[in-house]
């Protein structure tokens, strides 16, 4: 049967946003088709702008309806199956915050160190883009030794796939961060999702 789900993607090398969106798709276990749209290609622009006003990927369609933005469609993926955010509403609204404030902020570290799966880098990193690591890390480490983990919220929720592309970046540049973090960065890279995205990612032209 042909899904009624396609999910717009980037390069699997370099697009954390289409990487978020589609690691909550997996984990809602909703079945998808995938299109890949090669980004900085001459008629890149093009193409996204015929596929929804935003220009940028991910995009859900369903049937005919177009859903752009990693976190709409990560709140629609939510509406339509349960537990993807923690049930407890208290960790439920701080995961959402911590969701959005990935979705956002951290804009030194996002510029400064893109997400690139396959690059390793000893490179030494702008004093902004260590202050948003570090950040990052204390963050998680907060929310770690609230939980009995493996995952921010203890269960696996949407803002672990928020925070995948990050943890990916620590490894990628050789950002410092602390044990607990090192910890969390492992488990999410060793996630069996994440690792067939890593694996087209990998073999990517
Ligand atoms: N806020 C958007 C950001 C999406 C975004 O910036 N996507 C990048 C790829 S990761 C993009 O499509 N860039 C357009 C381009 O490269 O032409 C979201 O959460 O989905």
């Amino acid at each position: 049967m042909i899904s009624p789900l396609t999910l717009y993607i980037g390069n699997k090398n370099l697009s954390s946003w289409s990487l978020r969106s589609w690691l909550v798709l997996r984990k809602a276990e909703l079945p998808f088709e995938e299109e890949l749209i090669r980004l900085d290609e001459p008629e890149t622009k093009s193409v996204l702008s015929a596929l929804s006003e935003a220009g940028t990927v991910p995009v859900l369609k369903v049937k005919d309806e177009i859903i752009p933005d990693s976190l709409a469609i990560s709140q629609w993926a939510a509406k339509a199956v349960p537990n993807l955010w923690p049930k407890d509403p208290a960790q439920r609204a701080r995961a959402i915050e911590l969701t959005h404030v990935m979705h956002q902020g951290f804009e030194d570290l996002r510029r400064e160190a893109p997400m690139n799966l396959r690059r390793r880098t000893e490179t030494p990193m702008p004093a902004s883009c260590l202050a948003d690591a570090a950040r990052m890390s204390a963050l998680w480490e907060e929310c770690l030794s609230q939980h009995d983990g493996p995952f921010l919220f203890g269960d696996w929720s949407i803002a672990d796939a928020f925070y995948t592309p990050a943890a990916t970046r620590f490894v990628s540049y050789g950002l410092p961060r602390s044990p607990k973090a090192d910890t969390y960065i492992s488990e999410l890279m060793s996630d069996l999702d994440f690792m067939d995205w890593e694996a087209d990612a990998m073999v990517e032209t």
